[in-house]
């Protein structure tokens, strides 16, 4: 634990149980949920501050409260880093969360009923992106491309096609079950080709996209989407970054009848148009996660992040696991069960009661519902974060070759769940 609680531990015995109790769950435990990670303690101190006392509406220089001055030190400061960090003219640091980043992005392209292209939710997509249960799906009329039955790839050719059919005036990359790279260059010449808009989502591979390991997509989208708390490993947060558009003008007048440029559209949207006041302790936490993800050490972490990967996943392969597109480029990775006879909910409850937490998830061309699926995602940053390295990752694949190759018993449990206590207890959850 490192932030001191001791006023909560006196006021509320009851919560701060349950903090003990997850941080030691956190510390004992294999954590391969691919959208998670460990913050920093620098991180965690921000997270928990005096800042979270106040209300700034509005954005630096421009507020609707009065004692803003240091409020906005810290959210100039994040905006500053993270323009660095992405390449970028402008970004918008107060999304809640990436949810909010998107719909934020959506409204700043389109109205209500416009046409979209998406990824398919079951091939690798997002909630945000199209699904008929949230806001996206609900507000606009979605369509959608996945990957191919025998690549598990996505294909250009399929995007084009549907693009070509159902005219979308925007255009969404990016995903959350997605191992491979995003030819944003390809996406871009389709939507150009049909006139669409390209807004691309990159809450999974911020990190690595920051650090120069993967390509990124701001040169060639119109807006991007992130999130602050995955690969980045930053607090619980969302982020809006615009490109070379931030300064051009977006074909929207002001109310005085003046042009607004893109940075101006994408803000507005996010404040007033969907968010109140913005988290500034959050924001504070933001930056400092910014600067460390600016540093050489980062970008040494996130190279071990997809090493960690690639080896886990060569490791399952080897094991007789089916990884979907058959590897990774990235941090995550999904694993088809059905040649294990295994349906992704048994897969993940036999592998949490040893102690390793993966989330269930449906695969392409799934047959089981959400709530069964027929695989697990796995992924790397957090076990990375902790200081684990390429034997850690090959000892992992056997030991979810051990508990998931066979018919449960509970002597194999007993012997897993050593092994995994064993393995972590050689690891903080935070390695500077
Ligand atoms: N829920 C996140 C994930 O697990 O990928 C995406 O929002």
């Amino acid at each position: 634990m490192s932030v001191k609680l001791q006023h909560l531990q006196h006021y509320d015995p009851e919560i701060y149980e349950t903090i003990i109790q997850e941080t030691k769950r956190q510390t004992e435990t294999l954590e391969l949920i691919a959208s998670e990670n460990f913050v920093s303690p620098a991180v965690l101190e921000a997270c928990g501050q005096e800042m979270t006392n106040k209300y700034a509406e509005g954005y630096p220089g421009k507020r609707y409260y009065g004692g803003c001055e240091y409020v906005d030190a810290a959210e100039e400061m994040a905006k500053s880093r993270a323009r660095e960090l992405f390449g970028a003219e402008h970004v918008n640091v107060q999304p809640h969360a990436g949810s909010q980043a998107n719909i934020a992005a959506f409204f700043s392209v389109l109205s209500p009923g416009d046409r979209v292209l998406g990824m398919n939710l079951s091939h690798g997509g997002h909630l945000t992106h199209g699904s008929p249960v949230n806001f996206s799906g609900r507000i606009f009329d979605f369509s959608f491309y996945g990957v191919g039955k025998e690549t598990g790839c996505i294909d250009l050719n399929e995007v084009e096609d549907v693009a070509t059919r159902t005219r979308p005036k925007l255009i969404v990359t990016g995903a959350s079950a997605y191992s491979r790279e995003i030819d944003y260059v390809g996406f871009r010449t389709v939507a150009d080709k049909v006139g669409a808009y390209l807004i691309s989502d990159i809450a999974h591979p911020a990190g690595l996209i920051a650090a120069g390991l993967i390509p990124s997509p701001v040169p060639h989208c119109h807006i991007v989407t992130a999130t602050t708390h995955k690969t980045l490993r930053g607090p619980r947060g969302g982020i809006i970054i615009v490109g070379k558009d931030a300064e051009n003008d977006l074909g929207l007048k002001t109310l005085k009848g003046r042009s607004k440029l893109w940075s101006e559209v994408v803000d507005s949207n996010v404040f007033p148009g969907f968010q109140g006041g913005p988290l500034m302790h959050i924001i504070a936490a933001k930056a400092v996660a910014f600067k460390e993800a600016l540093s050489p050490r980062f970008k040494e972490y996130s190279k071990q992040v997809i090493v960690n990967a690639k080896c886990l996943a060569e490791n399952l392969l080897e094991f007789g696991f089916e990884v979907v597109s058959g590897g990774t480029d990235t941090h995550v990775m999904l694993v088809d069960l059905r040649n294990k006879g295994l349906t992704g909910k048994e897969a993940e409850a036999r592998l949490e009661s040893a102690g390793i937490t993966v989330n269930k998830n449906m695969v392409p061309f799934d047959t089981q519902s959400p709530f069964v699926t027929s695989g697990i995602r796995i992924g790397s940053p957090a076990l990375t974060t902790r200081g684990m390295k390429e034997p850690d990752m090959r000892c992992i694949a056997e030991l979810i070759h051990r508990l998931l190759s066979s018919a449960p018993s509970e002597s194999i449990l007993n012997s897993v769940r050593a092994d995994v206590a064993q393995l972590c207890a050689g690891f903080p959850l935070f390695v500077l």
